[in-house]
């Protein structure tokens, strides 16, 4: 969900049993450094529960053996289960049918995969490719390559101060050249949740068919993909509380099939001669080669369990404690939050005056909290922001305001540690 601007709360009720959560994720219960871990570092990857490991576990103990390889019925209950997780996630994500949802190694990988097949061949010297200037790497080097492979130009709508998209400065971009826009649904580095309906609109009013980078949005924000009416979206089942190595690309039914495969080999054909060969039909078209098969079962249970805890509830959630430890760090002397921008989710970037972030993470890694420090593989916007680096914590169903209070007497500590 995305939430308004802080201030301190006053504790909300959340229909999140959050001990029950907590008790379902056995690394949380791993000391580190001695200390009680306070993981708060989902952005990068979340933690996964029983109910995802136990789902691979019993896969591989109950009905392992590769897929689509018919006779025999251990795997055709394989396929069963890979085809089911399918199902599941195209539900979670609002597609209109299964096999718009393509199975991809993460979010990196379906963006390379748009860029390959469907945007390189429709690129011409002097077309653009609209970003905005909050994106993570995986939705910038893509469209590099693709650009310089082609003539084709990479445009950058701005963000202001407080790190959000400066919308009319969007629209403004959108021309007779531009070709397609690729968007983050949600910052990873500020948090920031851009206005992706709007911007859909905008694109679409062009002519120009819209990605969005869900890697951060798929995880915390429901999703509803063809009411949205978003051409293509890329997440990671590993920020999902699912496994790695495995994620997805939703792309509209008529620009899949109108899509040439980027990987040739087996499962993805229909015939093959010497002379020629002819695609398989949708998902399988993409999905050249032995997949992940246990990982997509993994993933059915990740989205299983969040909506087991209820989309809603979980987003309130974090929203909650996203104001509580804003309002928490805003009373700490030296800290800046960094991205105030009105609607955000899940994270919360920092500085602290004269402190490098890396130190700060030290620091509080040495206390059991975990956060990410560094760029967060968003280098212009760091640049555009006049920063090198922050400090980041980021929030899931598992984190509680205890969470964020070790973090503020952490931050205390690395206070005195440099002082
Ligand atoms: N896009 C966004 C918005 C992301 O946050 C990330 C990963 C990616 C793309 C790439 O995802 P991958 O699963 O293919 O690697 N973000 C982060 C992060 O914030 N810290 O570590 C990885």
């Amino acid at each position: 969900m995305a939430i308004a601007a802080p201030a301190r709360p006053a504790v909300p009720p959340t229909a999140l049993d959050v001990e029950a959560v907590r008790a379902d994720f056995p690394i949380l219960g791993t000391p580190v450094h001695g200390r009680r871990l306070v993981y708060l570092d989902s952005a990068a990857s979340s933690q996964k529960p029983r109910q995802v490991i136990d789902a691979e576990r019993t896969f591989y103990e109950t009905s392992y053996a590769n897929i689509h390889r018919g006779v025999y019925e251990l795997s055709a209950r394989a396929t069963e289960a890979y085809d089911e997780s399918r199902v599941r996630v195209g539900r979670y994500l609002g597609a209109r049918h299964p096999h718009e949802i393509i199975f991809t190694r993460g979010t990196t990988d379906g963006i390379n995969l748009v860029a390959q097949s469907f945007v390189r061949p429709r690129l011409r010297p002097g077309d653009e490719i609209l970003i905005t200037a909050l994106e993570h790497h995986s939705n910038i080097v893509p469209w590099q390559l693709a650009a310089a492979a082609t003539g084709a130009v990479l445009r950058v709508a701005p963000v202001s101060e407080r790190g959000e998209l400066e919308l009319d400065a969007f629209e403004a971009l959108i021309g007779p050249k531009t070709r397609f826009v690729a968007v983050a649904h949600v910052s990873n580095a500020l948090g920031t949740v851009n206005p992706v309906a709007a911007m859909i609109e905008m694109a679409h009013a062009g002519g120009v068919p819209v990605l969005l980078d869900g890697a951060q949005a798929a995880p915390h924000l429901p999703v509803d993909l063809a009411g949205l009416g978003a051409d293509f979206f890329a997440c990671s089942a590993h920020k999902m509380y699912g496994p790695t190595g495995i994620g997805v690309l939703y792309g509209r039914e008529e620009l899949l099939d109108a899509m040439p495969p980027v990987q040739g080999g087996g499962d993805m054909i229909a015939t093959v001669t010497f002379e020629k060969s002819t695609w398989a039909p949708l998902p399988a078209k993409f999905e050249a080669g032995t997949p992940h098969i246990a990982g997509a079962v993994g993933l059915g249970a990740a989205v299983d369990y969040i909506e087991g805890l209820g989309r809603d509830a979980v987003a309130a959630h974090e929203h909650e404690l996203l104001t509580y430890a804003t309002a928490r760090l805003a009373d700490l002397p030296g800290v800046t939050v960094v991205g105030q921008a009105s609607e955000k989710a899940s994270v919360l970037s920092f500085t602290m005056s004269g402190i490098h972030p890396h130190d700060i993470g030290t620091v509080l890694d040495s206390v059991g909290v975990c956060v990410r420090a560094g760029h967060h593989c968003a280098q212009p916007l760091m640049q555009r922001l006049g920063l090198v680096a922050t400090a980041r914590a980021s929030f899931a169903a598992y984190n509680t305001r205890s969470d964020v209070d070790a973090l503020a007497d952490g931050l205390e500590r690395v206070r005195a540690v440099f002082a």
